[in-house]
């Protein structure tokens, strides 16, 4: 039968496991253990009643006593251990308020990109449409339907990328607009975007390159539409201030061909010897254009009795270098992520 030293050493062992006992379910563990329904001192407590009456007193005192010290200690290492697993967790989940957050990072528009933008919403601004086509073309819109056919001298100053069954990498963006006329009847006000291609590769050409190519077609157009229209497309690009002129010039779809020079938006025109814009000259080159070749509109069917048009080309590319002031055309292709940011 359960002596007090029975009782004694029970409690001892129990006080032993709390004290021990290092996470809050290993203390759960000794609860069950020390004072579950199975547990020996429950057992002791339930064979009171079979006791002789002088034990009962003594054993049933013991028992209370013993219970009431574990119940104590458990409690108390149940606190403590519960306030460490707390403090652990939230030092766990700590979170830096004062780290920097992840942020997006932004791109920006390729400086060509904000060239072509600028221009072409000029034009749409007119009333203009935007044309696209394929990079990949045949020999006859690129050439033959411009004016240029097979074996003339002109196809060799192309540099053309030369592919197999007669297609070519285009060479400019023309075929663009001769595709457009052979869809639509005139009136046609269109831009044309895109890349071209040709063989050259030096600081200031690549053999890829950016065109835009404008053709407007119509009763009565003169030169006089042309030069209006590009003095204000110039003025929206490099400011109300700048002036134009127009030099003479030979392009084999248009005749007469003209140049577009715009006055130096650096120096105001004035040419200063050490304008690193335009080098003292006064004047950049801005695009080439002129009155389309009556040919050009007889091969799309355009009666050239009834109907004249204009067409111009541009650089984009050539154009952002003047404006942002960089020397090598080939920084605008290699994707260099420290020269693109910039802009
Ligand atoms: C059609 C009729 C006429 C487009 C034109 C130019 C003059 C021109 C260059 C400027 C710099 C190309 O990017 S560049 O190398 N272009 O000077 N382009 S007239 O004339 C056309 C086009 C299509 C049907």
């Amino acid at each position: 039968m359960a002596s007090e030293g029975r009782i004694e050493e029970i409690k001892r062992a129990a006080l032993g496991e709390i004290s021990a006992a290092t996470t809050t379910d290993e203390l759960e563990a000794v609860r069950v253990r020390y004072l579950g329904r199975s547990a020996e001192l429950t057992e002791i407590k339930k064979s009171i009643g079979s006791l002789p009456a002088e034990e009962r007193k003594v054993v049933g005192k013991g028992v209370n006593v013993a219970s009431g010290e574990i119940e104590r200690d458990l409690q108390s290492r149940r606190e403590e251990l519960a306030a460490a697993e707390q403090e652990a967790r939230l030092r766990a989940e700590a979170v830096d308020v004062t780290l920097p957050g992840v942020t997006r990072e932004r791109g920006s528009l390729h400086p060509s990109l904000r060239v072509v933008d600028d221009i072409v919403d000029f034009f749409v601004g007119l009333g203009y449409g935007v044309a696209e086509g394929p990079e990949v073309e045949t020999d006859y819109y690129n050439f033959t339907a411009l004016n240029i056919p097979p074996g003339h001298p002109a196809r060799g100053m192309q540099d053309t990328f030369f592919l197999d069954e007669g297609l070519v990498l285009r060479t400019h963006t023309s075929p663009g607009q001769i595709r457009t006329m052979l869809t639509r009847e005139p009136p046609v006000y269109v831009v044309v975007p895109g890349k071209v291609y040709r063989r050259d590769s030096d600081p200031t050409h690549t053999p890829m390159f950016h065109q835009i190519e404008g053709l407007a077609v119509d009763r009565g157009l003169t030169l006089a539409h042309l030069k209006g229209t590009l003095a204000a497309m110039a003025r929206h690009v490099f400011g109300e201030e700048v002036g134009i002129r127009l030099r003479p010039s030979y392009f084999q779809f248009t005749e007469p061909s003209v140049e577009l020079d715009v006055s130096c938006f650096a120096c105001d025109g004035r040419g200063d010897p050490d304008c690193r814009v335009c080098k003292g000259a006064g004047w950049l080159e801005m695009l080439g254009a002129g009155m389309v070749d009556p040919a050009v509109l007889s091969e799309v069917g355009y009666d050239p009795e009834e109907f004249t048009g204009f067409a111009f080309g541009m650089g984009p590319d050539r154009m952002a270098m003047t404006r942002y002031g960089i020397s090598d055309l080939r920084l605008f292709f290699e994707g260099d992520l420290r020269f693109l940011e910039q802009f």
